[in-house]
């Protein structure tokens, strides 16, 4: 009898041991759909989101389209509806025009998790709104960094001069909200700086650098520009060189792809700021499997910046948040 019983207790605590059957077989299918593919930003956040996916036996696809575009995103979108993933990170290109292509996954049943980029405020889950059924934000706090980009840009020209933004085009909640907090700063804290207008280059690298020459020419006396993403930067940066300017005029870079050590460290850039997209990435996929799997999830998870100038670059602490190729 007593062999039975202890042989009964065992069975039991082995079989506690075991997860039930369902959650054990099912192999979970999340789709990532970046803004574009050929960007260091959405490949390193592809890598992260690939490490967490290997560590939770989740299948990862990544699919995107070549251009940082609404007209070119929603194809792929409903390409990936299509084929009833378990859910869904994306990075919408446009804060309105993704709204209702969104809202087709999660009538369908598909669970929806902005990255980087958010639609309709950005604040989910509120009841407000229509476009509040996302069930997280993960992403950089874009208003943080331009205020950041700011104080690095103000500080580089003495606080004083004209200077600019930039930008991609409006509509990109990241880019508004970099520009935003960029102005903001400005305004309040650094009175001899002149803010001119706004330069959205469609995220052509080419079209900024030939930008900045044209503001260039138009105020000689600039003194600095905040390159608001990774193209608008590298390609203010080649303006400034192509101007001859290196130096003189100041460059603030969002984004910190592998080219920037070189010009960090010939004078061209003088502070990058670098956003952790892997990191991004990683908890994007960590709160789609634990809502998969009945855990809870933040509505908002903030990853941080690296600041990356001369002095540090060299550091690999610092330089490991560069991003990949
Ligand atoms: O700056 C990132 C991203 O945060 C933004 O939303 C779009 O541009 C990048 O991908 C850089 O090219």
């Amino acid at each position: 009898k007593k062999i039975v019983a202890a042989l009964a207790a065992l069975a039991i605590s082995a079989s506690a041991l075991v997860a039930p059957a369902s959650a054990q077989d099912k192999k979970y299918t999340i789709a990532l759909i970046p803004g574009l593919t050929t960007d260091g930003f959405y490949i390193t956040m592809r890598k992260g989101a690939q490490a967490a996916a290997d560590a939770l036996g989740v299948n990862l696809v990544f699919q995107g389209a070549p251009d940082f575009n609404p007209v070119t995103q929603v194809p792929v979108l409903d390409a990936v509806i299509a084929k009833k993933p378990d859910a869904i990170l994306i990075a919408p290109t446009d804060k309105v025009q993704l709204v209702e292509p969104l809202r087709k996954a999660s009538d369908a049943g598909i669970p929806v998790i902005t990255v980087d980029t958010f639609i309709g405020s950005g604040v989910y889950q509120t009841g407000a709104g229509d476009a509040d059924f996302p069930l997280s934000y993960i992403a950089s706090d874009n208003v943080l960094g331009g205020e950041i980009a700011a104080r690095a840009l103000a500080k580089a020209i003495g606080d004083k001069g004209k200077v600019y933004v930039s930008n991609v085009k409006p509509g990109i909640s990241t880019t508004d909200q970099r520009e935003e907090g960029f102005k903001k700063e400005m305004a309040a804290n650094h009175p001899g700086i002149t803010v001119l207008e706004t330069q959205f280059n469609d995220n052509d690298a080419n079209k900024a650098a030939s930008q900045l020459q044209a503001v260039f020419a138009r105020n000689p006396d600039l003194v600095g520009v905040f390159g608001a993403n990774l193209f608008s930067a590298l390609g203010a940066a080649n303006g400034v060189q192509q101007a001859g300017q290196t130096g003189t005029v100041k460059v603030v870079a969002f984004d910190a792809p592998t080219s920037i050590v070189d010009n960090i460290n010939t004078g061209l850039v003088d502070v990058a700021i670098a956003q952790h997209p892997a990191e991004i990435g990683y908890f994007g996929v960590v709160s789609a499997y634990a809502h998969l799997t009945g855990q809870s999830v933040p509505v908002a998870i903030g990853t941080g910046f690296t600041i990356m100038d001369k002095s540090n670059i060299a550091d690999p602490n610092i330089s490991k948040y560069l991003y990949s190729e």
